[in-house]
């Protein structure tokens, strides 16, 4: 079998991968991002790129069409609106998920030939307060930190980031660092404790947005002690002593953080001379995401500590494809390649180059007020290429109806089913990740290519091309000629030589006779690069900029919501939760709460939580936790209204964004919770999927099937129905046991001698296991036996996953901690569990310290 050498389609780290037509995954030894890691995400891949519920072919109107008359129809509606409302009307709303070449061309007809800058992406939701901090500091949106800095530093500062779970191979490469160098210091700052924390010396459990102060308060700190480099700022910046008199009256104790806490860490700081700030959605999404990132730069630049190997300030990318994003410039407020919007030269450079009719000369709209000009009606067609608003964006119910708002909505995916598509007009089907080519660039500023290794399925088409097909039929077809993603990286580096007139930071000069198929993974502006080495940065005078900045207001609220990611899903699960062993790690939308606050809620463990506001509502599942802090939620973004009926938490997330970066502030929102009183709690294991149709209900993946968590608030008066309608199953026998002492119910539904669906359900929370449960779909085990709750192979329960590798679960994990495995590696070695990609090692760690022994000692 040979093996394709590309990227993975997930995070930012840019793992390269060989991946086989079989669905044989291995990680690439010989790529600079992992040398060979992969994370569980990563290692899973394979599981992914079946054909299940894939979008095949065109469809206008939920009707399969074929790609003429979608294409014509769409190109009609756009130009009909441009003419009839003006370049304003029309959207194009992409992702960080496409590819350089699919973004390019994107941006191209917006704003060269649509002539408008209405091209806005998710990246607004994930690193746009990096991009205008960056801006304001540097004159460029430059990162110009590196994987290797993070492995040289004698000191990493975490803020806003769990690495562990979203950037799983980066936290491996600094937990390797770390072990080889043991007097390195890792800090982790987040108002709650996470995986991340397991690996830090110290966890700074920061008030949420308390970054502003507790940096403002190292800035004061190191001019007082005497630790800011004159003969650098005076060289090299601009902007101190404004920046220092707003640090200092500024209070740190605004942090959240005690006098020791604080008093240690700026002495660390100060001291430590090689230390790297690595931030990301902790800083950018919030009110003061841009203030944050330039807190923590004034005091990188105050010291020098910029531009050297192992030291700088490090903004880590979200998705595969978010820095490459920034490249092409396909936000509403860039113009291409590291150009201004706002410059004429440039704009008449660009204009000239792409040989356009038009170009924009004013910002677009960004993604909020985007959909808010759905809502109110300026937009007349919406094209959404690679993303998820209607469950991403903060109030998703108010973007659902925003989108169905438009008079006609384009949506390119590789997905049938999204809650986006289910609201447009148009499908167009895109080759997706392993089908298609083009290149990403990862946090580290490297391009890699993604190469295809798998036949286009249906009559599915890269992103570039049917952007391009579109363009040339609205009147544009010489300057969207393009025969290959090849053809489309040419000109993109060919613009960037042909503004080399203007300086800036991004040169693509190292890729001008590069062979693209044989494309090596490449940093610019050449590999090994190290930005401001030299002291210059890209303001006109070559200063760098230092920021003043003052901490936001506080938020007053008995509940305040922070939100994010799990390990083993990615955003609106439509491709890890294709895979079981993803799904298993944590199957339902969650809601971390502290126990003191589920005390006075009354919750008990497993009790449903609404938390809701003004703009919607959730039920979430109970995980009381004194990880976060009282007064605060914490709930994962993956649940969409395809998988649960109320887990999308976007629904209670207000639009309050940051001013300067226009991104959400999706981390710190006010809330009210409190107990959901159902009247029954359920589970259904079926070969079938199960539609989220209760209150409460969340679906997921499994080994045998599909298995769902339920509660309802009325009590059915005829349990078979209810089983047969939430199981989809209204075919075969069904076996049928009731305990009126207890109030339970449990049912089995036969089909051809085979169990097809199990259900549960009892006035509290149901107790059982559902590993047990699942193992006996498609079994012939026979029903009373299946009711009892026993497995099929009479094994014992392995419990919850933790290792998604090798499927391991907690109850053999503590079989084996209580038969003396006392050390990650021992367990490992015992249940293999975290030997293959690692993402469980902060989990076993936790597991090793929460044994029955040692909490006992406690
Ligand atoms: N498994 C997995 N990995 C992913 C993704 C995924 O969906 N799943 N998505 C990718 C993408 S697109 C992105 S952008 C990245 C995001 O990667 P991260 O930013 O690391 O992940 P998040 O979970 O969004 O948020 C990080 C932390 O910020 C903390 N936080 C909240 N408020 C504050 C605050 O005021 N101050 C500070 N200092 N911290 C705060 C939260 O408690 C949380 O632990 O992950 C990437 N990797
Ligand atoms: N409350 C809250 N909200 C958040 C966040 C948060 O932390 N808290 N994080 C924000 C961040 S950082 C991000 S990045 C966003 C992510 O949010 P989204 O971008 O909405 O999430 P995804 O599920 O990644 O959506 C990608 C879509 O593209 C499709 N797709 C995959 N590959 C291709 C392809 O090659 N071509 C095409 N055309 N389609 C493809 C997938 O099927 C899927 O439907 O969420 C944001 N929303
Ligand atoms: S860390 Fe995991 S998700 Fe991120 S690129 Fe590497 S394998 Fe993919
Ligand atoms: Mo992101």
């Amino acid at each position: 079998m040979t093996l394709t050498r590309t990227v993975c389609p997930y995070c930012g780290v840019g793992c390269g991968v060989l991946a086989g037509a079989d669905g044989t995954i291995k990680g690439d030894p010989d790529h600079p991002a992992n040398f060979g890691r992969l994370c569980s995400k990563g290692a899973a891949l394979g599981e992914t790129i079946d054909l299940d519920g894939r979008l095949l072919h065109p469809k206008i109107g939920g009707t399969q069409a074929d790609w003429e008359t979608a294409l014509d129809l769409v190109a009609r509606k756009f130009s009909e609106a441009i003419a009839e409302y003006g370049p304003d009307s029309v959207a194009i709303y992409a992702s960080g998920q496409i590819l350089t070449e699919d973004y390019y061309v994107a941006n191209k007809m917006m704003k060269g030939f649509i002539g408008a800058a209405n091209i806005d992406t998710n990246s607004r939701l994930c690193m746009a307060s990096s991009v205008a901090g960056h801006k304001r500091a540097f004159g460029t949106d430059t990162v110009s930190g590196t994987y290797e800095d993070l492995e040289e530093a004698d000191l990493i500062v975490l803020v806003g980031s769990n690495l562990a779970w979203c950037h799983p191979v980066l936290h491996q490469r600094i937990a390797a660092a770390k072990e080889a160098r043991p007097d390195m210091r890792i800090i982790n700052i987040d108002p709650r404790r996470t995986a991340t924390t397991d690996l830090a010396d110290v966890h700074l459990q920061i008030r949420p947005d308390g970054d502003v102060a507790l940096f403002n308060g190292l800035l004061a700190y190191l001019a007082e002690a005497g630790k800011v480099d004159t003969a650098y700022s005076e060289n090299h910046v601009n902007g101190l002593d404004a920046a220092l008199a707003a640090a200092q009256v500024c209070d740190p104790a605004d942090s959240g953080l005690n006098a020791q806490e604080l008093a240690e860490f700026y002495s660390l700081w100060a001291n430590t001379p090689k230390v790297v700030t690595a931030y990301s959605q902790g800083v950018n999404q919030s009110v003061c995401g841009t203030d944050k990132v330039n807190a923590i730069l004034n005091c990188h630049l105050a010291t020098g500590r910029i531009g050297k190997r192992g030291t700088g300030p490090f903004s880590l990318t979200g998705q595969p494809n978010a820095m490459g994003g920034r490249e092409v410039g396909g936000l509403a407020n860039m113009l291409a390649n590291h150009l201004e919007l706002g410059n004429a030269a440039h704009r008449d450079a660009v204009r000239h180059f792409w040989e356009s009719p038009t170009i924009c000369t004013r910002p677009g709209l960004k993604a909020v007020d985007m959909f808010q000009a759905c809502a109110d009606g300026r937009i007349k067609a919406l094209w959404v290429i690679s993303t998820n608003p209607a469950v991403s964006l903060p109030d998703a119910d108010g973007v659902a109806a925003a989108i169905a708002n438009v008079p006609f909505v384009v949506a390119s995916d590789i997905m049938e089913q999204t809650d986006t598509n289910d609201l447009a007009d148009v499908l167009l089907p895109a080759t997706g990740w392993g089908e298609k080519d083009g290149t990403v660039t990862n946090s580290e500023r490297r391009v890699s290519r993604q190469r295809a290794f798998l036949p286009a399925p249906g009559s599915a088409r890269p992103d570039w091309k049917i952007i391009s097909d579109v363009a040339a039929r609205m009147g544009f077809a010489e300057a969207f000629a393009f025969q290959s993603p090849a053809e489309v990286f040419a000109e993109y580096v060919a613009l960037d030589a042909a503004t080399s007139q203007f300086p800036r930071d991004l040169d693509l000069s190292i890729f001008a006779d590069a062979d693209y198929a044989k494309l090596i993974p490449t940093q610019w502006p050449h590999n090994g690069a190290r930005f401001f080495a030299d002291g210059q940065f890209y303001h006109p005078d070559g200063k760098a900029q230092m920021f003043p900045v003052k901490a936001p207001a506080q938020i007053t609220s008995r509940f305040t919501l922070n939100t994010g990611r799990n390990r083993d899903q990615w955003h609106t699960m439509m491709r890890t939760g294709k895979s079981p062993r993803l799904g298993a790690h944590l199957a339902e939308p969650y809601v971390e709460i502290h126990p003191a606050d589920a005390a006075t809620l009354g919750a008990e463990p497993g009790a449903l939580i609404a938390v809701q506001n003004t703009y919607g509502r959730t039920v979430l599942r109970a995980l009381i936790t004194p990880r976060v802090a009282k007064g605060q939620l914490f709930a994962p973004i993956h649940w969409t209204r395809q998988r649960s009926s109320a887990g999308t938490i976007n629904s209670v997330v207000a639009p309050i964004t940051d001013p300067f970066s226009g991104q959400p502030a999706s981390k710190f929102g006010a809330v009210s919770a409190e107990v959901f009183k159902a009247k029954w709690y359920g589970f259904i294991a079926s070969n079938r999927e199960p539609k989220p149709l209760t209150p409460y209900a969340a679906v997921a993946r499994t080994q045998t099937g599909w298995q769902a968590e339920l509660a309802g608030s009325k009590v059915p008066d005829d349990w078979e129905a209810e089983a047969r309608r939430l199981s989809g199953h209204f075919g075969g026998d069904v076996s049928f046991q009731s305990d009126p002492a207890t109030g339970s119910i449990r049912i089995a539904i036969v089909q051809g001698g085979l169990i097809t669906a199990l259900f549960f359900a009892a006035s509290t929370p149901v107790v059982l296991s559902r590993t047990a449960s699942i193992g006996l779909i498609g079994s012939n085990t026979s029903p009373l036996a299946a009711l009892a709750g026993r497995s099929a192979s009479d094994q014992s329960d392995p419990g919850a996953t933790v290792c998604a590798c090798f499927n391991v679960g907690r109850n053999t994990l503590l079989a084996a901690v209580t038969g003396g495995a006392s050390t990650v590696a021992a367990l490992g070695e015992v249940t293999c569990a975290g030997t293959n990609c690692g993402s469980c090692k902060p989990e076993l760690a936790a597991l090793l310290e929460q044994t029955p022994q040692r909490m006992a000692a406690e």
